[in-house]
């Protein structure tokens, strides 16, 4: 069932980013999801201080937004909310889950919005409408049979901080922190590498700092499709010829030349801003040997500066007074010789030491860094690289330098700020005891890989989601979808149908919930929100629709009615007081956590916000040392797991990553127009020369095999060759139809983060179904 499948074809695409591309893009989407009569008005207030806050990416907003304060993914991401299409109960009647498990990830979404909470129904195979009551009564039922170690609650990042931490209160005072969330895939690195390295488990850099830096690094982030809100600081920043230098294995078009599509002169005229300076095609997972190489110069500049009675290089005051183990740090990294640190790169000694010149001449630099970082089975010491890198010139706690991960899920770092969290050490037990007279449970809980594994041996029983697609996120999906189907009860609260809803287990319950856009009532009150940045930024919104069904509730008001109907004895959580009025949800949060969200109600309302106090943003480091650590990895393989052998020289690494057309695991379409693709997601890129070497021609059909643990037989195809401007080696493939490649256990070692940017795989001939045929690439389009 293929609603919307255009033509597949493939044609690099040589315009700059944003531009009309991008306009006409927003145009398509608004048309697909019928959204024109909502979205558009809905727009005008996204992101402002009298609107909502985009639903798409976390990355900051300006306190004196633009008139139109949107980028094209943000606006894909309304559309997709505001859609007039509805997932009603008449449309689970005509189709069985066993039906709907054959249909693909764009095409389940694309049927609307839920409209009515769901229960599964094992004798029909369908999910049939039911009261909201009952559902809470159920839940409640089947919860209070369970052992609380035995439940997990998932939060996908996207909640609240008002619901987000009555989530977390609601698992603990139920008597569990099993709290995966979405960063256990996506920033955990960073949070533990900081957290380690410069005492804080968060980014140090905000939108003030882009004025004042003279110097950008961007390490595996793809700013143009998934935080295309930071091209216009950047922007701003090249005007003053602030240098950008990009380490990726792809030229990402949205880090080489961008349009701004909310400037006329721009759009009309032939200009288009050049973004990277420097581009540095690095192999996958070649970043600590790149990063090591520009130290191992920065080093030698020092050493020959001083002989020559010039000023130093390095900032020896600043190591001197807020670090700690720069000496064993340079020992370790001068064992490496250039031709280690250039095979494992892939890139030459010029271009290490020419981003090292670029690094050592300027003053205030930021490093900028995403997925292609946190990723890896050296996830953790990736991001420690990067601040080592910084560390060297002080470059951590002053204006217009520092690190900045790139969060995720719009309000992924906040529901992290407010308690959701397996780890009880990390929330202030006391407090929480005072206030609403429980302990916290002192076992530690389940992270995302920890409950997959409790789910694979049976340990684990019931999951509640508070949105996310979590069994499509996951890694091994052909593992985990069969043990999923043996939970006893699984609750998810979405907005729209997705994969993870299709294996209910034996008792299943569906409930649809308002999205931030729309205008959340409660006693006929209007409610009001707050999340969290990228830059640690705390605001507040306000949904500016009306709500998609008369049925929905608030994700405020679910947690509320299923802790109430779950937690059993007298309880001094206000759960009935907070689902009526959000501000006392808030006087909580701030009594729970005063240093943060003391005065909240009136803070978060001021001109962009305010900003959580970072120590390390004023080189107070509360690390172990009480100075900011530098420390060097154990080694520079990216994959222990692989003994590297030169003789097979069959294996490649994969890289799983998203298009341009799509939110995580929603679909929007089957374009990357960036990177020229369209009308398929059926694809890998590989390198001309990887494809001949390996007997292939490019528009073969192939299958993906994982070249590890060859005793499970973990593969996905078939998909067609685009032979693509990739290093040698190096494989590039769409997540989540890749995810079955990705064994559970191939994580960061520190994080636990999958590994999925470097999956070794190998290739092999596959036919193509007649579907497949029917969206292939035409063979030209690949011709020399
Ligand atoms: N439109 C849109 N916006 C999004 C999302 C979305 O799916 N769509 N997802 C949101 C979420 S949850 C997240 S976490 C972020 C993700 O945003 P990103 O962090 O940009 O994540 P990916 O798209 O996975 O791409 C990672 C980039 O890393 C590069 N890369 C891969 N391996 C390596 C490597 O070994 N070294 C280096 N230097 N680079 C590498 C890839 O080429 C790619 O450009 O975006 C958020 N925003
Ligand atoms: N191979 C591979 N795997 C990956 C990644 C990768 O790069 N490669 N990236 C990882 C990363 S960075 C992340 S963050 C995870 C993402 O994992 P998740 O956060 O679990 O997945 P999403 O696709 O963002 O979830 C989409 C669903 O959320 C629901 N939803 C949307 N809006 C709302 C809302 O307002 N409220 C509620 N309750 N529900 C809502 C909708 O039902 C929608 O179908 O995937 C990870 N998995
Ligand atoms: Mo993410």
């Amino acid at each position: 069932m293929q609603l919307l499948h255009p033509k597949a074809r493939f044609k690099p695409y040589h315009s700059a980013s944003g531009g009309w591309g991008s306009a006409h893009s927003v145009m398509t989407i608004l048309w697909r999801e019928q959204a024109l009569a909502r979205a558009p008005k809905a727009l005008l207030h996204q992101n402002k201080p009298d609107g909502f806050a985009c639903v798409s990416c976390a990355w900051a907003k300006p306190g004196h937004p633009h008139a139109l304060e949107f980028c094209e993914n943000g606006a894909k991401a309304t559309a997709w909310e505001l859609t007039s299409l509805r997932t009603e109960p008449a449309f689970f009647t005509r189709h069985t889950l066993a039906e709907l498990r054959t249909w693909s990830d764009y095409d389940l979404e694309q049927h609307g919005r839920l409209t009515h909470p769901l229960r599964y129904d094992p004798l029909t195979d369908r999910y049939q409408a039911t009261d909201w009551g009952d559902a809470y009564r159920e839940i409640g039922r089947e919860l209070r049979a369970l052992q609380p170690d035995e439940v997990v609650f998932y939060a996908s990042g996207r909640a609240s901080l008002e619901a987000s931490f009555m989530y977390q209160l609601f698992a603990r005072a139920y008597g569990t922190n099993n709290l995966p969330d979405s960063s256990n895939m996506c920033h955990e690195s960073t949070s533990v590498g900081l957290q380690e390295s410069i005492g804080v488990p968060v980014g140090t850099v905000t939108l003030a700092d882009f004025e004042h830096t003279d110097c950008i690094f961007f390490f595996g982030q793809n700013v143009g499709s998934n935080s295309p809100r930071m091209l216009h600081p950047l922007q701003e920043a090249r005007k003053r010829r602030v240098p950008v230098i990009t380490f990726n294995p792809l030229r990402e078009r949205g880090l080489e030349r961008f349009v701004n599509p909310q400037s006329p002169r721009e759009m009309l005229g032939p200009s288009s801003t050049v973004i990277s300076t420097q581009y540095h095609q690095v192999a996958i997972g070649g970043d600590l040997a790149a990063v090591m190489g520009m130290v191992k110069s920065l080093l030698a500049m020092d050493r020959q500066a001083i002989a020559d009675g010039q000023p130093a290089v390095l900032d020896h005051a600043f190591i001197a007074a807020h670090t700690h183990g720069f000496e064993r740090f340079v020992s370790e990294v001068e064992v490496y010789p250039w031709e280690t640190l250039e095979r494992r790169s892939g890139l030459g000694r010029g271009a290490m030491e020419a981003a090292a010149t670029v690094y050592a001449r300027s003053d205030k630099v930021m490093v900028i860094y995403g997925m292609g970082m946190t990723q890896h089975r050296h996830g953790v010491e990736n991001v420690q690289m990067l601040v080592n890198l910084l560390l060297l010139r002080g470059n951590i706690g002053k204006p217009g330098a520092g690190i900045c991960p790139v969060r995720g899920h719009s309000n992924v770092q906040g529901q992290r700020t407010v308690g959701i969290t397996e780890d009880p050490a990390k929330v202030p037990g006391d407090k929480i005891e005072a206030l609403f007279g429980f302990k916290v449970p002192a076992k530690k809980g389940l992270a995302t890989v920890d409950t997959c594994e409790g789910i694979l041996d049976g340990s684990v029983k019931a999951f509640i989601g508070l949105g996310g697609n979590f069994l499509r996120a996951v890694p091994d999906t052909h593992r985990m979808e069969p043990a999923w189907s043996g939970l006893a009860l699984n609750v998810q609260v979405a907005t729209k149908l997705n994969r993870t809803h299709l294996f209910p287990g034996r008792a299943g319950w569906l409930l649809p919930c308002l999205g931030r856009i729309e205008i959340d009532r409660q006693d006929g009150r209007e409610q009001t929100y707050s999340t969290e940045d990228s830059t640690g930024c705390i605001r507040a919104w306000k949904g500016t629709s009306e709500p998609a069904a008369e049925q929905l509730r608030s994700e405020v008001a679910i947690i509320a009615g299923l802790a109430e109907a779950t937690l059993e004895g007298p309880c001094q959580i206000p759960w009935d007081a907070w689902r009526h009025d959000y501000a006392l949800i808030r006087t909580a949060i701030g009594q729970v956590y005063p240093d943060i969200f003391h005065d909240m109600e009136t803070r978060m309302w001021e001109p962009g916000g305010f900003h959580r106090p970072l120590g390390a943003a004023q080189r107070e480091f509360k690390t172990e040392s009480g100075k900011a650590q530098f420390s060097a990895p154990r080694k520079l393989d990216e994959d222990d797991d692989v003994a590297l052998n030169p003789a097979r020289r069959d294996v490649l690494q994969l890289m799983t990553l998203r298009s341009n057309d799509q939110f995580n695991t929603t679909v929007y379409g089957y374009d990357d127009r960036f990177r020229g693709v369209h009308g398929t997601r059926s694809v890998v890129f590989l390198n001309r020369s990887d494809v001949v070497r390996l007997g292939f021609a490019p528009g073969d059909w192939v299958e993906l095999r994982t070249a590890i643990e060859p005793q499970v037989r973990r593969q996905v195809g078939p998909l067609q060759i685009i032979a693509y401007d990739i290093p040698e080696g190096c494989a590039a493939a769409y997540y989540p139809e890749c995810n079955p490649l990705v064994p559970l256990w191939h994580h960061a070692e520190r994080s636990k983060v999958p590994a999925a940017k470097s999956i070794p795989v190998t290739l092999h001939r596959s036919i193509p179904s007649a579907l497949d045929l029917e969206h292939a690439v035409p063979a030209d389009d690949q011709l020399g």
